[in-house]
């Protein structure tokens, strides 16, 4: 007679407190399976992340004398789902109690909590222990109704409830609570983006398993050299090597991008966080801990920067997702309806920006903030995409890419899909805004200054074009206003001709 206790893929945190203690009565099952693998297209790499990841935990716990049940994707007696495996299970050990860490995805937690009634076993669900609040406390902090919620206010509550970069009396260090205005510079070479820190792993022997098993990926494996962690010691080297290398310039070009470095100055470490290897405490108190040491070498505004990312962002989108949900994931506020191009899957297209984020994004299932929000996420928005395709795309192709944080940042942040409530404004640009941030328009067929001529850069009509079809919606809007009404002053000439050209190019958009 056993307790069964089930551990999902992105729940990789060897720290819970689950394995303290060692009973022989207890079973943990991890399994690779169809329905994980299968509901979206995944990267190749998050796919092997994800499994190596598992079975590297598997080892662990039974190195440490825990009873582990393992289904690898090929196996004969494997189901390939959660509750056909894990009746396998109970019938093998005798189940008498089922229990559950906290599924961060939606539909899982539907099928979790519908399976753990059905079984008629005790147990249930436990926390994960990762976040820093809990699936509602987001939802708490504001108002009842609100319209929309501003992330700010939640960050400064969350700054003055984890206690970082206060001072004595409680008000934020620096005298400001954000310094974002600080960071956005381009980067033109100078300082060197510090040398990689990832990890290499020779993962062709799983992959070749995967591939067998027939799992439809996208994007390059980099089997034979493999560059994310399998487990928490990885995780907490690779953490200490940003804190090290890339947290002194993070602040100055977090919104910078270039042709010759993937990461710039980011870290990396979103892979690591959202399975769990690494806890958004420990990471942020190790930004704060570096400020507090060497101030001089390690910037308040950078960290700043980077804190707001964890206990700001991260954890407000995780609460906007367990509000909103499931009808979220339906979300088309502005009614877009065009299909994704099939460059999505390949990188060929001609647009040296694009060409170089969707790349990039296939063959390290990796890009920065600023190339998923403001290249490739504008150009979907102001294209007119289908939010629920674009949606789609990005929870397959990036490495840390699990629903609950990634579809609020595609349907609400870079979609705009949610009618603002997440975001108070649309976030899209034209070339002049690529140009400046990045060295993307100078290896570019396309002329970034012209907006209808035959070379003029697609993204200038789009932009203007999608003000235009949009004007109603956000004439009043502050932070947009201004740009929204210099597109409604154009002579009617140059609108005619932005609307015909952008009419063009959603008609040939497999071209561009
Ligand atoms: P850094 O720039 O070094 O930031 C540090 C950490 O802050 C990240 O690792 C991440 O954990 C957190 N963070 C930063 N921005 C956000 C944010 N907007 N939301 C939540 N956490 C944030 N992030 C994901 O983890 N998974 C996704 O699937 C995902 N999809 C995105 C889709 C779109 C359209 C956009 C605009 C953003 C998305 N993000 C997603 C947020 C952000 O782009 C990534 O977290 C970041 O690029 C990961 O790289 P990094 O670890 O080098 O980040
Ligand atoms: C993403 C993913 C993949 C590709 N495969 C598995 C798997 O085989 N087994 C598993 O337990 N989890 C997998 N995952 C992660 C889940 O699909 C899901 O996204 C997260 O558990 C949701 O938080
Ligand atoms: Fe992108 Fe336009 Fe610049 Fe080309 S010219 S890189 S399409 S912004």
């Amino acid at each position: 007679m056993a307790t069964v206790r089930l551990i999902l893929g992105d729940q990789l945190n060897p720290e819970h407190s689950w394995f303290r203690r060692v009973d022989p009565a207890v079973v943990y099952v991890l399994m690779e399976v169809r329905s994980e693998t299968d509901y979206v297209v995944h990267h190749a790499q998050k796919v092997i992340a994800i499994f190596a990841g598992m079975r590297r935990l598997a080892d662990q716990l039974g190195a440490a004398g825990h009873r582990v049940r393992y289904f690898r994707i090929g196996d004969a007696d494997n189901r390939q789902a959660f509750a056909a495996n894990l009746r396998t299970v109970f019938a093998e050990v005798g189940a008498k109690r089922f229990e559950y860490q906290e599924p961060d995805e939606w539909r899982l937690d539907e099928a979790l909590r519908a399976f753990a009634a059905d079984t008629a076993l005790p147990g249930g669900m436990v926390a994960s222990e990762h976040f820093l609040d809990g699936r509602g406390g987001v939802a708490a902090h504001f108002q009842k109704d609100a319209k929309r919620w501003l992330m700010e206010s939640y960050y400064r509550r969350m700054r003055v409830r984890t206690k970082l970069l206060l001072e004595p009396d409680g008000s934020p260090l620096g005298g400001e609570w954000n310094y974002d205005k600080e960071n956005r510079k381009p980067w033109k070479g100078t300082p060197p983006p510090p040398k990689p820190w990832d990890v290499r792993h020779d993962h062709r022997a799983l992959w070749a398993e995967i591939a067998a098993a027939g799992v439809r990926t996208m994007g390059s494996p980099s089997a034979e050299a493999f560059p994310w962690p399998r487990d928490r010691a990885e995780a907490l080297a690779q953490l200490a090597a940003f804190i090290e290398r890339g947290l002194p310039d993070f602040g100055d070009y977090e919104d910078a991008m270039h042709t010759s470095s993937d990461r710039l100055f980011h870290s990396r470490l979103s892979f690591a966080l959202n399975v769990k290897l690494l806890a958004p405490r420990e990471v942020a108190d190790a930004a704060a801990e570096a400020h507090r040491r060497d101030p001089a070498r390690y910037p308040l505004a950078a960290t700043e920067g980077f804190v707001r990312q964890i206990i700001g962002w991260r954890e407000y989108i995780r609460g906007v997702y367990w509000a909103k949900m499931p009808g979220y994931a339906a979300a088309n506020g502005l009614g877009h309806t065009l299909s994704l191009p099939a460059w999505f899957w390949t990188g060929a297209v001609k647009m040296n920006c694009l060409r170089h984020a969707v790349g990039q994004s296939l063959d390290t299932a990796y890009a920065h903030h600023i190339q998923r929000l403001m290249v490739i996420g504008s150009f979907c928005l102001t294209a007119g995409i289908d939010p629920a395709e674009v949606e789609k795309w990005y929870l397959g192709v990036y490495i840390d890419a699990f629903q609950w944080v990634e579809l609020p940042n595609v349907i609400g942040m870079s979609q705009h899909a949610d009618g603002g409530f997440l975001a108070s404004k649309p976030y899209c640009c034209a070339a002049s805004y690529v140009s400046k941030m990045s060295n993307y328009c100078g290896g570019c067929p396309y002329d970034p200054k012209d907006r209808t001529g035959p070379l003029a850069c697609p993204l200038n009509a789009l932009y203007w074009d999608f003000w235009l079809r949009h004007q109603d919606r956000f004439l009043n809007n502050p932070r947009v206003g201004m740009a929204v009404r210099q597109a409604a002053q154009m002579p009617p000439a140059e609108q005619a001709a932005i609307r015909r050209k952008a009419a063009e190019l959603r008609a040939g958009i497999e071209e561009l």
